[in-house]
């Protein structure tokens, strides 16, 4: 039986991607790199150092370590600047109902993300109070695919990996969530359709009961 929910943060609570992506952007115009919406698709899901090391890749380039570290610290500067003005106004559709009906119904709920401005992001949402347990990218060693983020999260609700179930938007956190034999519901992001157990285009009018019914398979 379902008793947990561990949500992604960026794709599945807020459109935080697309302010990845123009931070990114503008970073890559800086170094004369070539980045676009495509490329971005690649970053989702995937810590900030991997994300530039891909950038990386796909210009042909490579950089010591430290100059890594120096241009990650800049295009999280770049970053900052949109999620200061980030509002409750971005939360996706029904995503804050979903998760009110989920705590009355006593489900806990632990947010899994790889990011590491997690709790400054929930805050400008209004949403921590929502979270019985938080893990992102300042709690984890191992990013996705790798499962830490969410059998961590699953540690912390005192519940066991098959009585969770994961909600995400990226190929690599549906891999992370079945490498910590969980199942996972696919969020907005149609191309994760062929990789989740259960898909949903949105939190709108979402009956938990329902959906929990569907991913048992009863
Ligand atoms: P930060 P999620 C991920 O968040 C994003 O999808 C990914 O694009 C980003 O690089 C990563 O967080 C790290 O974010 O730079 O804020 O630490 O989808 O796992 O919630
Ligand atoms: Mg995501």
């Amino acid at each position: 039986m379902i008793k947990g929910l561990l949500f992604d943060l960026d794709g599945v609570i807020v459109d935080t991607a697309k302010y990845h992506f123009l931070a990114w952007k503008s970073l890559c115009d800086q170094l004369g790199f070539k980045f676009d919406l495509a490329d971005n698709e690649l970053l989702k899901g995937v810590s900030r150092i991997r994300s530039f090391n891909i950038i990386l890749e796909l210009n042909n380039q490579k950089m010591s370590e430290e100059e890594v570290e120096k241009y990650c610290t800049l295009k999280n500067e770049l970053y900052l600047k949109y999620i200061n003005n980030l509002t409750e106004d971005e939360i996706l559709p029904g995503v804050r109902e979903f998760m009110a009906d989920a705590r009355k119904r006593n489900y806990g709920i632990a947010l899994g993300s790889a990011s590491k401005n997690s709790r400054l992001i929930l805050d400008k949402l209004h949403l921590t109070d929502m979270f019985d347990v938080i893990i992102d990218g300042n709690k984890v060693s191992n990013a996705k695919p790798d499962p830490e983020v969410f059998t961590k999260g699953a540690e912390e609700l005192g519940l066991k990996a098959e009585e969770c179930v994961v909600f995400e938007d990226s190929v690599a956190g549906i891999v992370a969530a079945h490498n910590g034999n969980m199942k996972a519901i696919g969020v907005t992001n149609p191309e994760v359709t062929d990789y989740c157990d259960y898909y949903i285009k949105s939190f709108l009018n979402l009956n938990i009961d329902v959906l929990m019914r569907k991913v048992e398979g009863e």
